[in-house]
């Protein structure tokens, strides 16, 4: 079981995908993550790298739906995401099989210039990608720029990904990746 705060962690995650707020993950939110996505990085609708996200994210949602989809309603509902969690980050070999994957493929779309590490501007388009403010994004790149030279590197992403998912330190900044987290 997870702890009540990785719970809290997931459940971050799961407001992230749930765009319209009715309580369970469909596809119509995975349509609306990536227009948001789309908005934040100025691609047009059907251009190349839109196509490439929006394949991608229905894929995941193909793998997360064909595993934490319980009851066969193609949704979502938070405790089946709890539950799949509660698999997918059990322990170090859990994660990597299973949440690791996403991150090769995801740092380039958000390393827009490609130099291996995250600018505020690169950074503040992630975070308003997942619905953050602008406020939000400003508290937030100082707390995960660990060594505080102005910079989120490739690996100090990594870390704070690493730990947002696995860490059950209450007062470690790597709880704020998705979200400030209250
Ligand atoms: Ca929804
Ligand atoms: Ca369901
Ligand atoms: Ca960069
Ligand atoms: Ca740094």
């Amino acid at each position: 079981m997870l702890s009540e705060f990785r719970k809290k962690k997931v459940k971050r995650i799961f407001e992230f995908y749930d765009v319209n707020r009715n309580g369970v993950i469909e596809t119509s939110d995975i349509d609306g993550i990536c227009d948001t996505f789309c908005h934040e990085y100025g691609w047009a609708k059907g251009s190349e790298t839109d196509v490439t996200f929006r394949a991608g994210f229905h894929a995941l949602w193909s793998g997360l739906i064909t595993a934490a989809d319980v009851n066969k309603d193609n949704k979502v509902s938070l405790e089946e995401f709890y539950a799949n969690y509660d698999v997918t980050i059990k322990d170090y070999e859990a994660f990597h099989q299973y949440i690791y994957p996403f991150f090769p493929g995801f740092f380039p779309v958000l390393d827009t210039d490609g130099d291996h590490d995250l600018s505020f501007e690169e950074f503040s388009r992630f975070y308003r990608g997942f619905r953050n403010t602008d406020a939000d994004a400003t508290a937030a790149f100082p707390l995960l720029d660990f060594d505080s030279n102005g910079i989120i590197t490739r690996d100090e992403f990594f870390l704070a990904f690493y730990l947002f998912h696995m860490s059950e330190d209450e007062a470690h900044p790597s709880k704020h990746f998705f979200g400030i987290l209250k």
